[in-house]
């Protein structure tokens, strides 16, 4: 009984992945929509340098500099980056790399979320302040909820 039922499992997601043209192919580069929260508490906002790097189930990006035209990270806002990676699978965790530089350095964190190609979120709180360097050696790691 349980066989069968993971049989028909399987065949299931078999056909949902010919149904959306995957096969067992690899899948092109896509859209990841990453959206940076900021807390909405007095100088929750920073000026530093911060670069990510994503983690998903089957590759990992490079380090990529979270930076628009403007002023990102001040308090209570929400930064929008949308960034074209090859198929990374589930985003399991972030890594943040943070300067602690520049104007009013510390910086209250509250999330980051991440939309995936296929549309899937995966959601890595933190919650927290940011107060000293995380360098690329040793960064701030966001797991996934
Ligand atoms: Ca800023
Ligand atoms: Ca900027
Ligand atoms: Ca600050």
């Amino acid at each position: 009984m349980k066989v069968t039922a993971r049989a028909i499992v399987g065949l299931t997601a078999a056909a949902l992945a010919a149904t959306m043209g995957m096969g067992s192919a690899q899948a092109a580069p896509g859209n990841y929509h990453i959206e940076v929260r900021t807390c909405n508490v007095e100088d929750a906002g920073t000026d530093s340098t911060v670069e990510a790097r994503f983690n998903g189930t089957l590759a990992s990006t490079g380090w990529v500099n979270l930076d628009n035209p403007g002023d990102d990270r001040e308090r209570g806002r929400t930064d929008v980056y949308d960034k074209t990676f090859t198929d990374l699978g589930t985003v399991t965790s972030i890594d943040i790399y943070f300067a602690n530089n520049d104007d009013s350095p510390h910086w209250c964190l509250e999330e980051v979320t991440v939309r995936h190609p296929n549309g899937a979120v995966t959601i890595h709180p933190f919650h927290n302040w940011l107060r000293q360097k995380f360098p690329k050696t040793s960064p701030l790691r966001l797991n996934r909820a």
